[in-house]
């Protein structure tokens, strides 16, 4: 089949006002980047000659600053799903301009299929090749694009020359059926293949090909920072810890890490850590330390939905790729993320809290409990079904101002069901076995800033029942911080 070559503004004309569009890729690899820069202008014009121009926009996680960022500067998203990370779209999403539907990223193909977003209208699939008959070479990141493919009425590719024809062989692409006919996922360790290393589309309905050259443009990773640090201490030596106790098998287990500055000391730690043996990752999202684990043979497999690497380790792989080839595999979120797989594994999940609170529960998503942050990603994916599951996050933030252990969390992502264990700089609580009040004096004990642990005591002395919540009392940390801007102005005697 011959395609139709054509501009990324020609492109962009294609999609109507209100349309439903797919995109390609999870976090910003694999993502388009030209038609949507196009089609934020667009929009523009359209608003400017008072038109509306809205569309809905679907894809596996967060997408780039030319995706998401010039869409949601342009006013031009009324729904967004499963998840995004952008400051201006943040700001869209906070003042209700753009609907926006938080997913566990497991959910959304399956979602998508069932209807429940309606029809797609196109998908924007970013490409290393495709052949005459409809055969792809995905990108860095997969995301949802075999369910967008293949539900879409039209297809907009974005065929970049910077991704090398080599990536061949690094994706397994695989759909399962959907109930009552689904079956399980025969991913019996992470570095079992279950599905094609292409993605096959219907060439018909190929509605363009717009011919780019870009990487993917994912900023370096810094120096973790010194409470970075801590954290990813703490978080080594709790696996060490366990696994000196017998507690993890010998050969160890998968692991799954979040993304950001935590996630890569805790990775760099594990990296230097002589106790621990080589270990393999079945996780969403591998950053440039997790290169660096494959380069030096620590981690000798990871399983992925994503290799979010900055540019300079894009290259870096590009030219060596025949030594990563058979060590990195990118899979469909539905599967990378898959509770089935990650159960069956016994995958560690090790993932950011906003704040937790004095019981075990986690704030993910809500700053303050009302303002949405980036979106719960595929954090509940991995708690919920790891072999232990752990939360991080700094004991305080804004200098002090606000604890990140409260009595109740503002906002609640996961339940105290689903976390066995929370580590701040403080130091690690292991709530597993322990009754709510025991789980508590852990955490304040353990995690809670020195500053916050009298208050957080004073607060689970006043309660009563199984788990000693005083409700009127239970977001006063809050409430102190809106009303003085420093947490620990709470007085309890007000709610006596
Ligand atoms: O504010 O930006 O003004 O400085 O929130 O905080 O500490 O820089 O957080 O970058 O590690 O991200 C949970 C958001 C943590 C992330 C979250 C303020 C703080 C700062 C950011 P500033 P940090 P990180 C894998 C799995 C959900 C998705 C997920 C996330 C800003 O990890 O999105 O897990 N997780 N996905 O000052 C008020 C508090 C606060 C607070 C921090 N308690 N109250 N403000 N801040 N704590 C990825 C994927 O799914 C692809």
């Amino acid at each position: 089949m011959a395609y139709n070559f054509i501009t990324a503004q020609e492109a962009a004309q294609m999609i109507p006002n209100g349309a439903t569009v797919g995109f390609s890729g999870f976090t910003a690899p694999g993502a388009p980047k030209f038609i949507t820069e196009a089609l934020a202008a667009i929009a523009e014009e359209e608003h400017a000659q008072g038109r509306p121009f809205k569309i809905n926009i679907l894809s596996g996680a967060s997408t780039s600053d030319h995706a998401d960022g010039a869409l949601a500067r342009a006013n031009a998203i009324n729904l967004r799903a499963p998840y995004q990370n952008k400051p201006d779209l943040r700001k869209r999403i906070n003042s209700h301009d753009c609907h926006y539907c938080d997913r566990h990223l497991s959910d959304m193909a399956q979602e998508t299929r069932y209807g429940f977003y309606g029809n797609i209208d196109f998908a924007i699939i970013e490409a290393a090749d495709i052949t005459p008959d409809g055969e792809i070479i995905l990108g860095c990141g997969l995301g949802n694009t075999p369910t967008f493919a293949a539900m879409a009425s039209k297809i907009l590719i974005e065929l970049n020359d910077r991704l090398p024809k080599t990536l061949l062989g690094m994706h397994d692409v695989y759909m399962p059926l959907d109930p009552p006919y689904r079956r399980e996922i025969a991913i019996y360790k992470p570095s079992d293949r279950v599905g094609s290393p292409v993605l096959k589309i219907d060439p018909n309905k190929v509605v363009g090909i717009v011919k780019t050259s870009s990487l993917d443009g994912v900023s370096p990773f810094t120096e973790p920072d010194a409470v970075s640090k801590l954290i990813g201490n703490n978080v080594v030596d709790f696996l060490v810890h366990e696994y000196r106790r017998g507690a993890l098998p010998k050969e160890f287990l998968p692991l799954q890490s979040g993304v950001g500055n935590v996630a890569n000391a805790v990775l760099y730690n594990l990296g230097e850590s002589t106790v621990l043996p080589k270990f393999q990752m079945y996780t969403e999202v591998i950053q440039d330390a997790v290169f660096e684990l494959i380069r030096k043979g620590k981690c000798t497999f990871a399983s992925t939905c994503s290799m979010t690497f900055s540019d300079k380790v894009e290259e870096e792989l590009f030219a060596n790729i025949d030594y990563f080839h058979d060590k990195i595999v990118m899979r469909p979120a539905e599967i990378s993320n898959n509770p089935e797989v990650i159960r069956r594994l016994g995958v560690i999940a090790m993932n950011t809290a906003l704040e937790a609170d004095i019981f075990g529960g986690i704030n993910s998503t809500h700053v303050l409990g009302t303002k949405m942050m980036n979106g719960i990603g595929g954090s509940g994916d991995f708690t919920r079904s790891a072999y232990v599951s752990i939360f991080s996050c700094p004991s305080v933030t804004k200098g002090g101002l606000i604890s990140n252990i409260v009595p109740m969390v503002a906002h609640s992502d996961h339940s105290e069901h689903s976390v066995d264990v929370v580590i701040t700089d403080q130091g690690i609580a292991d709530l597993r076995h322990l009754d709510p009040v025991d789980r508590a004096k852990a955490i304040i004990e353990n995690c809670a800033h020195p500053d916050y642990r009298p208050l957080l005591r004073e607060y689970l002395k006043m309660g009563l029942g199984q788990t000693p919540h005083t409700l009127k009392a239970a977001f006063a940390f809050h409430t102190a911080f809106s009303e003085t801007g420093d947490m620990r102005n709470v007085d309890f005697s007000k709610y006596l």
